[in-house]
């Protein structure tokens, strides 16, 4: 009996150090610096279906493709990311060849299609396929219509003197959608015609933007007429009631695998295991379709929408992504994009 103000005293100041102690998912949750390459839309929803499955704090920068690249390769001695999301797959293979990506085999493998598997065996296990897309261009109907303008159907169209001032691109050094641009160009009409259709389009670019999608969204504002991107970015804009049309060209075209990175020197590396498997799951990669990502899912059982471009009904190049995914390659197609076309007078 005389004890028992005691034991009371006890309890409470126990009760209160516990309350203090976070709960067992917070002890467990750690955080994640997350770069992020596709819609800003896209990455924000990974970012916090993550966070929520999971209780890890989850940091997310968003820069294009080419420009998350450059910073991995400015943040090599010290990184300060754990993973690299999304974005065309050629600058993550060019990370996989210059060391920047270390290798992971997710236990998820085998619910790939084959296309994504092919893209993380191509880089011994340094990057993965997440989506697939297939390149083209998209124009405002009712800016055609108000300049008189017919609608283009083939790249070669896109260097038609009457759509001076009416095309619009992104920066190939900053934007993995331009790479692709060029990289499809080179490998449908060859190094020289491809390169002097580059120069002819310059001509006709009223702008060339930072990111791959800008185009695109221009065209949605009114702002621009057309743009050259991933068809999935000028769906995404239809979608949303813009007056865009889609446009796969006659001649064929080039398309991209989206990838995933682990980075290397990650200070988070099991959350970023975490993360990998988590992205490559059936019912996350469904999930794109809520923010009207269009692209196809690496994942065989994620949902797809007959909304979205059909790849089997455009006329696919067999993309070389060894050759316009290694370092040397990329790296002298932008030099000479740089000094060929970009620097000349429009
Ligand atoms: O999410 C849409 C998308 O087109 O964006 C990625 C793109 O590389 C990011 O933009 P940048 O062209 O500016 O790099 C594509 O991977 C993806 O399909």
């Amino acid at each position: 009996m005389k004890n028992y103000p005691l034991i009371r005293y006890a309890l409470l100041v126990g009760t209160f150090f516990f309350l203090l102690l976070p709960s067992n998912s917070a002890l467990a949750a750690g955080k994640l610096n997350y770069y992020c390459s596709a819609q800003e839309d896209w990455c924000q929803l990974m970012a916090r279906g993550f966070e929520k499955e999971t209780g890890v704090k989850v940091n997310m920068t968003r820069k294009s493709s080419g420009e998350t690249f450059a910073q991995l390769k400015a943040e090599a001695r010290n990184p300060k990311g754990d993973i690299w999301w999304g974005g065309t797959g050629d600058p993550h293979l060019q990370a996989a060849e210059e060391g920047l990506t270390v290798a992971y085999r997710s236990s998820m493998a085998s619910e790939l299609n084959d296309w994504a598997l092919s893209q993380a065996m191509s880089a011994d296990y340094k990057t993965v396929g997440i989506y697939s897309g297939a390149l083209g261009f998209g124009y405002n109907k009712d800016l055609l219509k108000k300049n008189n303008l017919p609608a283009p159907a083939c790249w070669k169209d896109l260097t038609k003197s009457i759509y001076k001032g009416h095309v619009q691109m992104a920066n190939p050094n900053s934007s993995g959608t331009a790479y692709t641009t060029l990289a499809t160009i080179v490998q449908i009409f060859g190094e020289k015609d491809g390169f002097n259709f580059m120069k002819a389009l310059h001509k006709n670019i009223n702008n060339y933007t930072k990111s791959g999608s800008a185009p695109i969204k221009a065209a949605a504002r009114g702002e621009n007429t057309i743009g050259i991107v991933f068809l999935h970015d000028a769906v995404k804009q239809a979608v949303k009631g813009f007056p865009i049309v889609a446009v796969a060209p006659c001649e064929g075209t080039g398309y991209e695998i989206g990838s995933m990175s682990i980075i290397k020197g990650s200070r988070n590396m099991k959350e970023a295991k975490m993360f990998y498997d988590y992205a490559l799951k059936a019912n996350v990669q469904s999930k794109a379709l809520e923010v009207n990502s269009f692209q196809v899912p690496s994942n065989k059982n994620a949902k797809t929408s007959s909304k979205a471009p059909k790849l089997s009904s455009i006329k696919l190049i067999e993309y070389d992504f060894q050759k316009y995914g290694s370092n040397a390659e990329r790296k002298r197609l932008l030099k000479k994009w740089d000094a060929d076309v970009g620097s000349l007078p429009r």
